[in-house]
């Protein structure tokens, strides 16, 4: 079982800010559009609040792009807006997690801009300069926004490194000012009562000398480096272990192995890591995620079981279908095609997930089964990642036709998860009175919170039972996994025990009827189910149901 503690028992609910709630009328959603839907949020039954960026930036990645830490985007509101939403939080017992953005910062941040300026700047080696390789740059590494990971600055001939985009200089971790620098930025946001921070692409701080290398080479490496589980244990020891707080990795690239290490039971890292193995199964060899490749369930399961039992005792995990990097869940795991097939397989994945162990994570919208959005041109589309990628694979590289993009983009462009969250049937899904940043999906009108909270059947009040059970039933959190039937293609069918209690959890990850197999046997009591009524002898399209014995 493990220690007992909150983060474990708690549901995390993802806010992203840009796109939440505007209290203004800017097309922006913002800090007092928080305050004004906490109330929302504590109906839900959610613990913990992780706030994507709110910190000054010049937008470039929608504020993962850094320019002051300890200020507010005057976009979003002031600090004593934030001073207010974290107090309102509280007060409804809702902890706010903070988003810790420090492999890189923006390229308008004072400190970037004193290490650009000369070659013996004192900040100069806060950042990652080499000299170009053969007229080139240093070395042959990509960035994760298509491209070279380089960037050459006139003003003193070298190059910089970016692993994301080019207004995201990597900070030089190996350098000890920089770490201090954090620590005490860190300290600056846990003295005001933030409850964690959810740690951006942690895994890249610390760079393999031969990924940064001015020698021509492939670069290839970028996650889990030489010295990251060592900088983390500083961090653990200068400012984490001295607070009661939370802290989740983001880990693109962690090893089950790996991921025993920074989320270690000890605590001598951090408490959770998301791994993004599970999200990655539907990719193409040459396109990355640009493709319609469907995922097929045996790998899901197989991938998610791996972890579940890989940590058992060992290391906490933290469960997600999607966030604001990520295609809609119910578009891309479940079925969208129609209201019912929506709402019954929204309803299944939810089911799925947060029976599995490990702390759940839900992304604004997806307690409403929110769907991916129309994107029918680039004019759709906002997201930098997205215009990269299409200036590569289409225009340079000519590996897909802009037909080609344009349905992948749909499919699976980080622009789907930033739609407006749908509040209302009324103007701009009730977001906003001006001009949305970004358009309201049209599909507002049927799905939007206002509709859902009244109903008893909607997927809003199915996330609300699931979350109450969690408080209910401590085999939801505790019990060990066990995965039944793992080679099924339409089954995923797994038991959890714990002090003498087994739950058995029954999905049907397609729209056909199948029959019931022993493994997925009715016995005990009916937790939760997506249906009113069940079959004996069959388990019925996108059922998820839950038993107790
Ligand atoms: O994402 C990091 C990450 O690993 C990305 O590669 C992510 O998988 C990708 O966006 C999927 O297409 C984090 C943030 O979550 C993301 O929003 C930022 O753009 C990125 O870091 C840079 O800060």
């Amino acid at each position: 079982m493990g220690k007992k503690e909150w983060w474990k028992e708690a549901v995390i609910y993802q806010i992203y800010p840009r796109s939440f709630k505007d209290s203004t009328g800017s097309g922006e959603g913002d800090l007092k559009g928080i305050i004004s839907k906490l109330d929302y949020l504590k109906d839900l039954g959610i613990d913990v609040i992780w706030l994507s960026p709110v910190y000054a930036s010049p937008m470039v990645d929608n504020g993962y792009d850094i320019s002051n830490y300890e200020a507010i985007n005057p976009l979003f509101g002031s600090m004593a807006d934030f001073d207010e939403m974290l107090s309102e939080a509280h007060k409804r017992g809702i902890k706010i997690v903070m988003d810790l953005v420090v492999n890189h910062s923006s390229d308008e941040h004072p400190w970037f801009i004193e290490s650009r300026s000369s070659r013996d700047n004192p900040k100069r080696d806060w950042y990652i300069w080499r000299d170009g390789f053969n007229g080139g740059p240093p070395n042959q590494l990509r960035s994760v926004f298509s491209g070279s990971a380089w960037q050459f600055d006139e003003k003193t001939a070298q190059y910089y490194l970016h692993l994301f985009a080019s207004a995201q200089p990597d900070l030089n971790w190996d350098n000890p000012a920089v770490r201090d620098a954090v620590y005490r930025m860190m300290k600056f946001w846990f003295d005001k009562g933030i409850d964690g921070f959810r740690m951006d692409v942690i895994s890249m701080i610390s760079k393999f000398p031969a990924t940064v290398a001015a020698d021509g080479g492939k670069g290839a490496n970028i996650c889990n480096g030489p010295h990251v589980h060592e900088y983390l244990e500083e961090m653990n020891k200068k400012v984490l272990s001295h607070y009661d707080i939370m802290t989740v990795g983001e880990a693109a690239g962690v090893t089950i192995d790996e991921a025993k290490r920074y989320a270690n039971a000890e605590g001598t890292e951090l408490n959770m890591v998301f791994q993004f193995e599970h999200v990655g199964i539907d990719e193409d060899a040459e396109t990355g995620k640009w493709t319609l490749k469907r995922y097929r369930l045996r790998d899901l399961k197989k991938v998610l079981s791996a972890w579940e039992t890989g940590l058992e005792g060992k290391a906490w995990n933290s469960l997600f279908w999607d966030n604001h990097d990520q295609p809609r869940a119910v578009s891309r795991f479940g079925d969208d095609s129609t209201e019912e097939l929506r709402q019954r397989s929204a309803k299944m994945l939810a089911v799925c997930l947060h029976m599995m162990k490990g702390t759940p994570y839900i992304y604004q919208g997806e307690e409403l089964g929110m769907t991916n959005t129309p994107i029918r041109s680039l004019e759709d589309c906002r997201d930098v990642e997205i215009f990269n990628a299409w200036k590569e694979l289409v225009e340079e590289k000519k590996i897909l036709s802009p037909a080609e993009m344009l349905a992948a983009i749909a499919a699976r462009g980080r622009d789907n998860a930033r739609t407006p969250m749908q509040w209302d049937d009324s103007l701009n899904a009730g977001f906003s009175t001006g001009k949305p940043w970004i358009p309201a999906n049209p599909n507002y009108k049927t799905i939007n919170a206002a509709a859902q909270v009244k109903d008893p059947a909607s997927v809003y009040s199915f996330y609300k039972k699931l979350i109450r059970l969690r408080k209910e039933y401590p085999v939801i959190v505790h019990g060990d996994y066990e995965v039944l039937l793992p080679d099924d293609e339409r089954l995923w069918v797994y038991r959890r025990h714990y002090g003498g209690k087994t739950l058995l959890t029954v999905c049907n990850f397609s729209g056909k009827k199948i029959s019931r197999p022993s493994e997925a046997k009715a016995e005990g009591k009916l937790l939760v189910s997506n249906y009113d009524s069940l079959s004996a002898s069959e388990i019925l399209p996108w059922e998820g149901s839950v038993y107790l014995f």
